[in-house]
């Protein structure tokens, strides 16, 4: 059956973007569907006050061309939403990339067709029919506000930091509630307590933060980088995160506490995700992650002058579990007359009133609510659309005990269904532009390899989803992150299955994908259904 395009990406954040720029290469025809009214996905909603990447700007963005990594100057060493968003704006136009990009189309459904072997997805603007569907939906994008009671009767501005208003807001004069104290809220908090007449934070888990010093990027390493762009790239590849964090392979009981000190040290200045790396066995031994998380909770009580304040931000879980966080004067921020930290985890808030915020039985009045609570992340994005796959199977049954995935990038049931970044993959626990480079360029290989042997159709096996959901969880219970309430586990939202979604080690990762493809794409069935043979477009 003709369809109306070869693919459909939906979503056009860094993931659709490339993904179009790719299937263009490969020939194929394909239309981004994005719900947002501009392009950018995550930087396109998350405006907030302080958002910026907590990634280094040199290694957050595309590899694919390396003029464009050439040309391209970041002005910081941890770029701005506003800066990213400008680099993603140009790379649309350096590739011309919009004339094949829908926006405000918010897709509701998607239904394979067993008879033709083909997808019609819907949105508000009708229905679109394709041979493959690419989820590039984003795994931090479908918002997580708690149904607090009474949330509708507050009077004041009400705000989720990834939903910020594109004029931004004005805390001048205004007592400001934040709720959360995540990446989100690490970031803007500083922001809004210089801003806002008096700031209330409300806090359920304390988060360990490290100081990002960001600056302008050093000279030096910005030409030692430009000058062997791949060569840096290839590096941070190989390194578990698949990010420049120098990983130190001594384990913590093999040095001595001066030598962890200085390791510790030397991290906390540096600033930044690198911290987690200062040995090899944070993520693995208790007790080797207790030495860092206290070197961070001594950190916070020298920064944090109330000694009860500082004891109430000291995190007390495994370091890392809940993802690190980087900031800019975050603790010290606990300093200013005219911030409140108001400890939730006991005495969990109540309701919304009216005029503020009710914990054991106090209201805390304020004029403007910031709800910095996260994400349904990794399944949330998928589980608004209503996808359907063989026989009309659905994907949120499928996944209502957790999701199942062969290597986070298809899902047994659904042929010709494709996630970039899905749960599987490692995702959030890498760094996301490279990830998602990865991910398109596997997918667009395997399109042109099943236009080459003349086949249409292809579905991840149950059997090779089950040994890969099976190697998933048991990667992540030799290490210490399924110890605590992450929205890594899922534990964020109430009521969603405790399962520990991304895959631990992007360079194994990106092996396993290669030896896939170069096995005829093991683990997949492969059938033919008549659209091959179409002689490939060439653009
Ligand atoms: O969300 P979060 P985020 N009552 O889920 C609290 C990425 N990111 O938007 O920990 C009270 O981390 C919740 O408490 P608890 C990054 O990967 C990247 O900040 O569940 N509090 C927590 O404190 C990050 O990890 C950048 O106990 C409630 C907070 O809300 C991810 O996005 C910047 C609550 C949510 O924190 C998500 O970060 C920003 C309730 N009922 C974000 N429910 C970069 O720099 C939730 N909370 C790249």
């Amino acid at each position: 059956m003709k369809t109306d395009f070869d693919a459909l990406v939906i979503g056009a954040g860094f993931a659709g973007l490339y993904m179009l720029h790719r299937l263009r290469q490969l020939g194929f025809s394909a239309r981004v569907l994005e719900a947002g009214g501009g392009i950018g996905g995550t930087w396109y909603w998350n405006r907030y006050p302080g958002a910026r990447c907590d990634i280094e700007s040199l290694e957050y963005s595309y590899q694919f061309s390396p003029e464009l990594q050439q040309e391209w100057r970041w002005t910081e060493r941890f770029a701005t939403q506003s800066e990213i968003l400008r680099y993603i704006e140009h790379v649309a136009d350096r590739f011309d990339l919009r004339r094949d990009i829908q926006l405000d189309t918010r897709v509701t459904a998607a239904r394979f067709d067993d008879r033709s072997g083909t997808w019609e997805v819907e949105s508000e603007r009708g229905t679109v029919t394709a041979r493959f569907v690419i989820m590039a939906t984003g795994c931090l994008s479908s918002t997580n506000v708690p149904r607090f009671p009474g949330l509708d009767s507050f009077a004041g501005g009400t705000y989720h930091t990834g939903r910020w208003p594109h004029e931004g807001v004005d805390f001048t004069g205004r007592r400001v509630a934040v709720i959360g104290t995540g990446s989100s809220a690490i970031q803007s908090i500083p922001l809004i307590a210089a801003q806002a007449a008096h700031l209330t934070v409300f806090q359920r888990t304390p988060a360990y933060s490290i100081p990002a010093h960001n600056g302008p990027i050093d000279p030096e390493f910005l030409r030692e980088v430009k000058g062997d762009y791949a060569g840096f790239r290839t590096r941070n590849a190989a390194l578990p995160f698949g990010a420049n964090f120098p990983l130190n392979e001594t384990l913590v009981s093999q040095a001595t506490p001066e030598e962890r000190e200085r390791e510790y040290e030397s991290r906390w200045q540096r600033g930044g995700l690198g911290f987690i790396t200062a040995f090899g066995d944070l993520l693995l031994d208790r007790d080797a992650n207790a030495t860092a998380a206290d070197f961070v909770r001594r950190k916070i009580r020298e920064i944090v002058k109330d000694p009860a304040v500082a004891e109430r931000l000291s995190p007390k879980q495994i370091l890392g579990c809940k993802r690190l966080c980087v900031d800019s004067g975050y603790y010290a921020t606990f300093n200013r007359p005219n911030v409140t930290l108001v400890d939730v985890s006991e005495t969990p808030i109540e309701a919304i009133t009216p005029r503020g915020v009710r914990v054991a039985g106090v209201v805390h009045e304020v004029d403007a609510i910031v709800f910095a609570t996260g994400y349904d992340a990794m399944t949330g994005a998928l589980a608004a659309i209503d996808l359907r796959g063989r026989g009309g199977r659905s994907l949120r049954e499928k996944w209502a005990a957790g999701p199942r995935t062969y290597l986070g990038v298809g899902t047994a049931g659904f042929p010709n269904l494709f996630i970039i970044t899905g749960p599987g993959s490692p995702s959030v626990l890498s760094n996301m532009v490279p990830a998602v480079e990865q991910h398109a360029n596997w997918i667009g290989d395997c399109l042109a390899w099943l236009r080459a042997k003349g086949l249409d159709r292809i579905e991840a096996t149950t059997a090779a989803e089950d040994a890969w959901v099976d190697h998933v969880n048991e990667v992540a219970s030799l290490t210490l992150y399924p110890s605590c309430n992450s929205w890594y586990l899922g534990a964020n939202v109430p009521g969603k299955p405790r399962v520990f979604m991304p895959y631990l080690g992007f360079p194994v990762y990106v092996m396993k994908c290669d030896e896939v493809a170069a096995n005829g794409y093991e683990g997949f069935e492969t059938t033919a259904n008549g659209w091959a043979g179409r002689a490939p477009r060439r653009r």
